[in-house]
């Protein structure tokens, strides 16, 4: 069976992972969301990667959850879903994970794609949470995270309708941070993760997590939260390296200690 996750890196500190179903336009069946956890735990123990990129084909990020395989559970198979933990792992991976869009980003397709903490579109893609044309809702944060990123009027558009949202929309609306043409995505993706690898790994990990923290905090809570992580990084040696070599006009040589 052909392998339904593509791994390439760490190359320049970037691991690119490229979901490979195209016969069924990247729907995210167990095996193919068990892949993907398994290779983040690789790449979370793996010093050498400072950054993933996530990625799909021309046609498709990802078209949803397997419905095929999603029509087989019954209400005890949904309680009992493996995939669940699958998604925890990738919410929970402390490395910035780059996506680059193309084509359909479709209910579990949209909803991995919010995972990553920076979305590049390519100007084909659509994302949308068309789940309620087959009478179920979002099952990964499509009610919750995309709120938090398009605010609610868009979201409970999209939820309700389950019409989708083109590359332009999904650029104004503050869900994507870059639109392009879709051959540059992972170019432009690789690009920025490559940016980012280079920084102080430490640094990077604390910066990831305060900034998800402001959705989940209020404003007092979140500034305290910011300053403890800041405080922390004082204790590192690359915060002395790099303002040492800032001071020594040098680039610095980080080593995530
Ligand atoms: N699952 C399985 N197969 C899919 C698929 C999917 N989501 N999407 C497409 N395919 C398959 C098609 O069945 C077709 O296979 P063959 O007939 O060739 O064997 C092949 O991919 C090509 O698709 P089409 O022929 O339909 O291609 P078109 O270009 O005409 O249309 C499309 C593209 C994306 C508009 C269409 O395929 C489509 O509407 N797909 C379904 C999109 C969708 O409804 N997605 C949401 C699925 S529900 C949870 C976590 C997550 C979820 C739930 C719970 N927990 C942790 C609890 C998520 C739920 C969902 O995502």
């Amino acid at each position: 069976m052909p392998n339904n996750l593509l791994v390439e890196g760490p190359e320049q500190g970037v691991q690119v992972f490229t979901l490979n179903r195209p016969e069924a336009l990247n729907a995210l069946n167990t095996e193919l969301l068990e892949n993907l956890a398994k290779a983040l735990d690789d790449a979370e123990a793996d010093r050498e990667v400072g950054a993933v990129v996530i990625t799909g084909s021309q046609k498709a990020f990802a078209a949803g959850a397997d419905i095929n395989e999603m029509a087989a559970r019954d209400l005890v198979g949904i309680l009992e879903d493996p995939r669940v933990a699958h998604w925890e792992r990738i919410a929970r991976f402390t490395k910035p994970i780059i996506a680059a869009v193309n084509g359909f980003a479709l209910g579990g397709g949209c909803e991995l794609a919010m995972h990553a903490d920076i979305l590049i579109a390519g100007e084909n893609a659509r994302f949308g949470q068309p789940e309620i044309n087959l009478g179920i809702m979002p099952g990964a944060g499509g009610t919750q995270r995309l709120v938090r990123k398009v605010g609610e009027s868009l979201a409970m558009h999209m939820a309700l309708t389950g019409e989708p949202i083109n590359a332009k929309r999904a650029l104004q609306a503050g869900l994507v941070s870059e639109v392009c043409q879709p051959e540059l995505t992972v170019e432009k993706a690789i690009g920025i993760a490559r940016t980012i690898a280079r920084k102080a790994p430490i640094a990077v990990r604390l910066t990831k997590e305060s900034v998800r923290r402001a959705n989940d905090m209020n404003l007092a809570e979140g500034l305290r939260f910011e300053r403890h992580a800041f405080t922390v990084l004082a204790g590192t040696a690359d915060r002395q390296e790099g303002l040492d070599a800032f001071r020594e006009k040098r680039k610095p040589q980080f080593k995530g200690q």
